[in-house]
């Protein structure tokens, strides 16, 4: 199948929460060579998109959004493993501590920030969902990250992203560590004001950010 062949494919299979379909035609991705985070950005990233449209517009409910996510980790699980091993000993990016704050399990955007990560040569730890503040603070000193990037959905925990920032400060840390901020309800203008490093909209945007400011920018 042809990219423009596979792409509205990929977000059909999203949108239907078809775990099978979406997992194959990734495979079909990996098996032409295909630019994966061109695959992720194009064919999967419109198909949840769309879903949150239809949710939005009161068309689709909790089960349909549970089948769509589960869709979306089948084909980011063929995709990241193979992400990964394109980029095996090219990790010039450094350590990034990555997850989804204290009371929000949503993490369908981080997973895709964490593997475009990955893919743009950062070596990710990702804690996974509803992680507790000090876990981030506890991972980044263990691993020794430069960076650590917080995902919040919900405009009820994006307040930990400011607390965070707060241990930080309380610990004598904040400098030790670039914060990154992302996730629906976040913006530039909410960056600034809980004193973060960056804030970018979407998962390409934050590679680069992540990119500008390893670089010292
Ligand atoms: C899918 C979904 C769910 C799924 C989550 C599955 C999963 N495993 O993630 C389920 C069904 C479980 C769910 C549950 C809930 N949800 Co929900 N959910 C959504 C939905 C439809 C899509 C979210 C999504 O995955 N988007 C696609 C991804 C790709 O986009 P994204 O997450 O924004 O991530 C991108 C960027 O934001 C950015 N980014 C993300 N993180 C980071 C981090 C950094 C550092 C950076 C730089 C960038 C970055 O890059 C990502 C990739 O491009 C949204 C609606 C919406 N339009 O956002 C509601 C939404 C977020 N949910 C909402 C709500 C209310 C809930 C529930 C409370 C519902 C309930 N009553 O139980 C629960 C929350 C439970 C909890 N404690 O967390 C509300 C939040 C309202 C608010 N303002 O707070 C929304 C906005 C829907 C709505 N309009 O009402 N949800």
């Amino acid at each position: 199948m042809t990219e423009s062949e596979l792409y509205p494919r990929m977000s059909e299979a999203i949108v239907a929460g078809d775990r099978a379909a979406a997992a194959a035609l990734a495979r079909d991705a990996v098996r032409q060579g295909l630019d994966l985070l061109e695959v992720v950005d194009k064919g999967y990233v419109p198909g949840i998109q769309k879903v949150g449209v239809l949710w939005e517009q009161g068309e689709y409910f909790l089960p349909e959004l549970i089948s769509s996510a589960e869709a979306m980790k089948a084909a980011m699980a063929v995709i990241d493993p193979e992400l990964t091993k394109r980029n095996l000993g090219s990790r010039p990016g450094g350590r990034v501590v990555i997850g989804t704050v204290e009371g929000d399990i949503h993490d369908i955007g981080k997973n895709l920030v964490a593997s475009m990560l990955q893919a743009g040569g950062f070596d990710v730890h990702d804690l996974g969902a509803d992680v507790k503040l000090e876990r981030f603070i506890d991972k980044a000193e263990e691993v020794g990250a430069g960076m650590i990037c917080l995902s919040a959905l919900l405009t009820t925990t994006m307040t930990n992203q400011r607390r965070l920032i707060g241990m930080l400060r309380d610990r004598g840390l904040r400098g030790k560590y670039k914060v990154l901020v992302g996730g629906a309800p976040a913006s530039r203008k909410w960056a600034e004001e809980i004193g973060a490093d960056g804030y970018a909209e979407n998962a390409v945007a934050a590679v680069k950010l992540a990119k500008s400011l390893a670089a010292g920018a």
